[in-house]
C-alpha cells in the first residue's frame, strides 16, 4: 500500500533493453508507485517501442497502470533510431509475447498532464528514459505542470561525455530542442547521464545474481542483458553493458545510491561538432537559483541490489505469454526425440 514514503512516478520511455529493466525495477520496488507509462520514438520507432512496453508489462505482470503512446518524431529533427544497440525490434534477444493489455486512448502528452494535475502538487516525479519530446510538448501544452511536478529525474546527457557523438548522448541529441525546453523549464532536473550510467555495468557477477532469482521475469532480463552486452561490445567496445535507464529509477527510490552535484546545465542546439551536448558549468559553486544537477557516482552494489530485490518481489507472473529461450529449445528437443522429425521453430 502506498504511504508517505511512496514515490509516485510517470515513466516516459522507449523500450529498449535498459528501459525494460527500468520498468521492472519501478514495478517491483515497494517504494515506487507507478502512475503511468508513456512511450516516445527513440531506440526504435513509436509503434515498436510501444509494443515492447506492453510486452514487458505482460511479462512483469503490470496491470492497472495506464500506458499511452506519444510523439512519433522529434520536434524538429528527423527520426534517428538505434538498431545497433537495441536491434530491429528495439528489444532484440528474447522472444516477445503479444501484448495482453490495451493502450490508454489518450496521447502520452495528455496522460502526463492529466496525471500530474490530478495529484497533489509536489508529489509526482517524471522519469524520462528516452528523448524528451513528450515532456517538452507537455510543458508547452500545460505549463502549470512545471511547478506542480516534484522533480524530473532523467536518463540522458553527461558532463562533456557522449555516446552518439564525442560529446552528445543519444536521448539528448535525438531531440535537442525538446531537451532545451525541459532543462530550461524551471523545475528541478536531475541529469542521470553517462558519467553515472557507465558505472552501472551488468558484469558476469550481476548476470549470475539475476539468473539466481530463478523466475521467468528474471530469465527475461537475463536474455535482454545477453543481447545488450553483445551489442555494446560490438558497437562501443564495452566488456559489460551499461544499463542506463534503471539508474534514474534507482535515484528516485534512494538518492543516497547516487552522488549528484548541483551545476548549471545548458543544451547545445546549434553546435557544428557539439549538437546535443549537455554543457555543464563546473566553475563552481552553483548559483542559488540553479535547478539542475548531474549524477556523478553510483554505488554499483546497492544499485544492483535494488534490481535483484525488485525481481525477487515480482516473482513468477501469470500469463506472461513468454517462454525462456532455454526452455523453448528443450521443448523443441523433446518433441524431435519423441516424434522423430525435426521441429522447426516458428519465426
Ligand atoms: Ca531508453
Amino acid at each position: 500500500m502506498p504511504d508517505a514514503t511512496t514515490q509516485k512516478i510517470i515513466l516516459d520511455c522507449d523500450p529498449g533493453h535498459d528501459d525494460a529493466v527500468a520498468l521492472l525495477l519501478a514495478h517491483g520496488n515497494p517504494t515506487i508507485e507507478l502512475l503511468a507509462v508513456t512511450t516516445v520514438v527513440g531506440n526504435q520507432t513509436l509503434p515498436k517501442v510501444t509494443r515492447n512496453a506492453l510486452a514487458v508489462a505482460r511479462i512483469a505482470g503490470i496491470t492497472g497502470v495506464p500506458f499511452a503512446a506519444g510523439a512519433d518524431r522529434p520536434l524538429l529533427r528527423e527520426i534517428e533510431v538505434a538498431p545497433e544497440i537495441h536491434g530491429e525490434s528495439g528489444l532484440d534477444g528474447p522472444m516477445l509475447p503479444e501484448p495482453s493489455s490495451e493502450l490508454d486512448e489518450r496521447h502520452a502528452v495528455d496522460l502526463i498532464i492529466d496525471t500530474v494535475m490530478a495529484h497533489e502538487p509536489g508529489t509526482v516525479t517524471i522519469v524520462p528514459t528516452a528523448g524528451l519530446t513528450n515532456i517538452a510538448l507537455a510543458v508547452r501544452k500545460e505549463p502549470r505542470i512545471v511547478e506542480r511536478v516534484k522533480q524530473v529525474v532523467l536518463m540522458g546527457g553527461g558532463v562533456h561525455v557522449g555516446n552518439w557523438s564525442p560529446v552528445a548522448e543519444f536521448n539528448i541529441v535525438i531531440d535537442p530542442e525538446a531537451a532545451d525546453i525541459v532543462f530550461r523549464a524551471g523545475w528541478d532536473v536531475v541529469m542521470v547521464g553517462l558519467d553515472l550510467t557507465h558505472q552501472a555495468l551488468a558484469t558476469p557477477e550481476v548476470a549470475a545474481r539475476i539468473a539466481a532469482v530463478g523466475t521467468g521475469p528474471a530469465a527475461f532480463v537475463g536474455e535482454l542483458l545477453e543481447f545488450f552486452g553483445k551489442a555494446y561490445e560490438d558497437a562501443q567496445g564495452f566488456d559489460a553493458p551499461p544499463v542506463h535507464d534503471p539508474c534514474a529509477v534507482a535515484y528516485v527510490i534512494d538518492p543516497t545510491i547516487v552522488r549528484a552535484v548541483k551545476m548549471p546545465i545548458a543544451i547545445e542546439t546549434t553546435g557544428t561538432h557539439t549538437l546535443g551536448m549537455t554543457v555543464a558549468d563546473l566553475r563552481g559553486p552553483a548559483p542559488e537559483d540553479c535547478r539542475t544537477s548531474a549524477a556523478m557516482e553510483l554505488d554499483h552494489e546497492r544499485f544492483w541490489d535494488l534490481v535483484v530485490d525488485a525481481l525477487e518481489r515480482i516473482g513468477e507472473t501469470p500469463d506472461t505469454g513468454w517462454t525462456p529461450r532455454a526452455a523453448a529449445e528443450t521443448i523443441a528437443d523433446i518433441d524431435s526425440d519423441t516424434v522423430g522429425t525435426p521441429v522447426t521453430p516458428e519465426a
